[in-house]
């Protein structure tokens, strides 16, 4: 039975779990193991957020991922390290499967300078231009049309690259969804759209919103491949990903994926979980589809790891994770005369 692979105190965890290639139906053991220690970062990670917003130490707003990470982990794990990725202000676990280390994560949602963006971003605007990480956006869908543009100019540039653009289902009925999925229809646009459908906007049940419930069927408005995927099952997010990126780059055709989620937590850190819009045994149904659980049971069913290597692999995630915070906390803020800078980019042409 293998052990937890040890790593160094701040290492990122591996973007691309890549040991096989076309690797969704038959994952490897090493692979299925980087999905597992991916998610269970995701999980670590924002549960000390929670505890660190509670006690003061972040501000702003903050929405945990909570639930989702199947997806994150998922798509992430099929990318190259030249693509692409935008989303929204729900953006901390996709950042991390991304490959953002977890010190420049917490200093960012501390508001410290050794944040990923100098701590001027915080918890919304996670950026890093290395990772392809272009953000964190807080205007609902206000993000799509920039996805297009970036498809744009990897297709200008000639290149091969993919842009996943990842929102909630709420963003939909946005304008700006329906312009930046017709563009990249229309011009071949090498990107990848996932509404990440955890049934809620805020308060507002999508049957309430949308007057089509099948998400994924308003890609046939725009001619678009277009999939419905289990997002509790990381197997699932990974097989439809990699079909996507691969019509992607092959001749920059787009998909649109609607994945199915729940989130476990409220929207935002100033919601409650549930007895509000959504009912107690609602959530507890969802509660039984943990994307983690249900990956982690797969493995000890195929005999790839043991209960002992998870907890082996559960106790150093905390321990980075704890390092992070300690990181974090001594991570001066940044002086007031930056506070001008990176504001405009020079550039020569
Ligand atoms: C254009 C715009 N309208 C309203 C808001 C307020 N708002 C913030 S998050 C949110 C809900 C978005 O839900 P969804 O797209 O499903 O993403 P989720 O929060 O579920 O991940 C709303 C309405 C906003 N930020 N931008
Ligand atoms: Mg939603």
């Amino acid at each position: 039975m293998s052990t937890a692979k040890p790593r160094k105190k701040g290492e990122p965890v591996r973007a691309d779990a890549k040991a096989d290639a076309n690797a969704s139906d038959r994952t490897s053991a090493a692979t299925n193991r980087e999905l597992l220690y991916s998610m269970l970062l995701q999980r670590r990670f924002e549960e000390r957020v929670a505890e660190m917003y509670a006690i003061g130490r972040i501000g702003g707003f903050c929405h945990l991922y909570i639930g989702q990470e199947a997806i994150s982990t998922g798509v992430m794990s099929l990318l190259r390290a030249d693509d692409y990725i935008i989303t929204t202000y729900r953006d901390h676990g996709q950042a991390l499967a991304r490959g953002m280390t977890p010190r420049a994560a917490m200093a960012e949602l501390f508001g410290r300078q050794d944040g990923c963006a100098k701590g001027k971003g915080g918890s919304m605007h996670m950026f890093d231009k290395q990772l392809g990480f272009l953000g964190g956006h807080g205007i609902v869908g206000g993000h799509i049309p920039i996805a297009a543009g970036v498809g744009f100019a990897i297709k200008y540039r000639g290149g091969d690259q993919v842009i996943v653009c990842f929102m909630g289902e709420a963003a939909v009925n946005n304008g700006a969804f329906h312009e930046a999925l017709n563009m990249a229809s229309l011009w071949k646009l090498p990107c990848l759209f996932i509404i990440e459908n955890n049934r809620y906007g805020m308060g507002t049940a999508l049957e309430r919103a949308s007057a089509i419930h099948d998400i994924y069927k308003r890609g046939a408005s725009y001619d678009m491949p277009r999939d419905v995927v289990d997002g509790q099952d990381v197997h699932a997010v990974r097989k439809a990903t990699e079909e996507a990126i691969d019509r992607a780059r092959k001749d920059g055709t787009p998909t649109l994926l609607e994945i199915r989620t729940y989130r476990f937590m409220g929207h935002s850190m100033s919601d409650a979980v549930s007895g509000t819009y959504r009912t107690k045994e609602e959530l507890e149904q969802y509660l039984k589809r943990d994307p983690i659980a249900l990956h982690r049971q797969r493995m000890e069913e195929d005999g790839e790891i043991s209960p002992a290597d998870v907890a082996a692999m559960d106790d150093e995630i905390k321990k980075i994770v704890q390092d992070s915070i300690d990181f974090a906390e001594q991570s001066p803020e940044l002086p007031l005369e930056a506070l001008m800078e990176d504001i405009l980019v020079e550039t020569t042409s």
